[in-house]
């Protein structure tokens, strides 16, 4: 037994095809329906439409080699985050969703509830040591932006005034254009975020959030999974909530999913199998307090989803991802861990001990450098990080005899 091997792709309009994934030699899908709006319902012929585009190979006419093993994500609405307009009718859709996705067999979503912004980075292709490009979260750039081009009403409380100093400079001795690609990195979206904004709507949208403090946004979480979760249950979905990224409050905005702590707030309000995690190494990673290895353990029960990346942290706070085995996680442990844990769920005889796990992002190298793909979703860059973690994960269970 082996945890099961997904890689992302974004649907048809993906540069990196299934062809590309199933060669690098991955067995499990990991997909959402990208072109349906926020809030709406997914409908069984919508999903079923996307199912068979992956599991059935055109080429050969024949069933192909992979499946759609985990949703990610069904986008959480942001009224349903604030609790206003229209939630109720966004909860109802959702809910319709998972028991769709149920009814078709798909059964691990993952999903995250951090306002406004899902991940965020100000550097799409800073160069690494080895000539190959990383993405980047620059903390004195991201300042620079809240400060000086968003004009964030209070903005530097939020900020050291070494911190306020260095992001004056950054103003100062940066282009108008690369403000401007700052900007767009910031608010058009990543991969998978599927909301974009102009600086003005943006300013609007977080004024939305006005009153609203980590704690007011926790008791949202925990009331939308007191509605979700019995249904997952009954349609036999697994959720898996996201980490923030990065795991702390940013302009002003509270995040709950950044700790332990919160972690367990999360599968301690409703304790179901269906009330699960995506234990995302690369996300958690970012806070020295989070002890990787600590909280896989403590939380291995309920992660029904693994995203495997690592980052390096920088003095000031900055970051960038690192290669999948290098940088501040401690990879080959948290490795350890999730093997000991399938184990475990086999021995108990739990249905869900495939565990899937992709290889989180990927730098972009060799001729993915001349190519355009998703940012952090190259194929050769991925390739390498699924091929590293494949090799770990091989590595500890002929080294431990008992884990085999
Ligand atoms: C980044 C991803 C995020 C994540 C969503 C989950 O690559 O990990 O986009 O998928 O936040 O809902």
């Amino acid at each position: 037994m082996r945890l099961e091997q997904t890689m992302r792709w974004f649907g048809p309009q993906d540069p990196v095809s299934l062809y590309d994934i199933q060669q690098a030699g991955a067995t499990g899908i990991v997909t959402a329906l990208h072109h349906l709006p926020n809030g709406a319902v997914w409908t069984k012929e919508e999903i079923m439409k996307r199912k068979q585009e992956i599991e059935w190979d055109t080429r050969t006419d024949k069933k192909s080699l992979l499946r759609w093993s985990v949703v990610e994500s069904i986008p959480v609405h942001e009224d349903i985050k604030r609790r206003t307009g229209s939630f109720q009718t966004w909860i109802e859709n959702y809910k319709t969703s998972i028991r769709h996705l149920g009814a078709c067999g798909i059964d691990t979503v993952c999903y995250n509830f951090m306002p406004v912004l899902d991940w965020t980075r100000t550097d799409l292709s800073y160069e690494v040591e080895d000539g190959s490009k990383a993405l980047r979260f620059d903390q004195v750039a991201f300042a620079a932006f809240d400060l000086f081009i968003l004009k964030r009403k209070n903005a530097f409380l939020s900020y050291s005034m070494a911190l306020i100093a260095s992001a004056e400079r950054w103003m100062e001795q940066t282009s108008t254009t690369d403000q401007q690609k700052l900007v767009g990195n910031i608010l058009a979206g990543l991969p998978g975020s599927e909301e974009t904004y102009s600086l003005e709507d943006f300013r609007n949208h977080l004024a939305t959030y006005e009153g609203i403090d980590a704690t007011k946004l926790r008791e949202h979480l925990l009331l939308f999974l007191k509605e979700i979760i019995p249904v997952a249950e009954e349609a036999g979905v697994r959720m898996a909530i996201h980490p923030d990224d990065p795991p702390y409050s940013i302009l002003g905005l509270p995040r709950v999913v950044s700790t332990e702590e919160d972690l367990n707030a999360i599968i301690h309000c409703y304790n179901s199998p269906s009330n699960g995690i995506t234990f995302c190494t690369g996300s958690l990673g970012v806070r020295a307090d989070n002890d990787l290895v600590q909280m896989c353990s403590n939380v291995s029960h309920r992660i029904n989803f693994i995203h495997l990346r690592s980052t390096q942290r920088e003095s000031d706070g900055s970051f960038y991802e690192a290669n999948h085995l290098e940088g501040d996680v401690p990879m080959a442990e948290v490795m350890h861990v999730l093997i000991r844990e399938q184990k475990k769920r086999i021995r108990e005889g739990r249905k869900d001990f495939a565990m899937p796990f992709r290889p989180d992002h990927g730098h972009q190298m060799l001729d993915d450098l001349t190519k355009k793909t998703n940012p952090g979703y190259s194929a050769i860059g991925r390739l390498r990080g699924l091929a590293e973690l494949r090799g770990l994960e091989l590595g500890i269970r002929s080294a431990a005899q008992d884990l085999q």
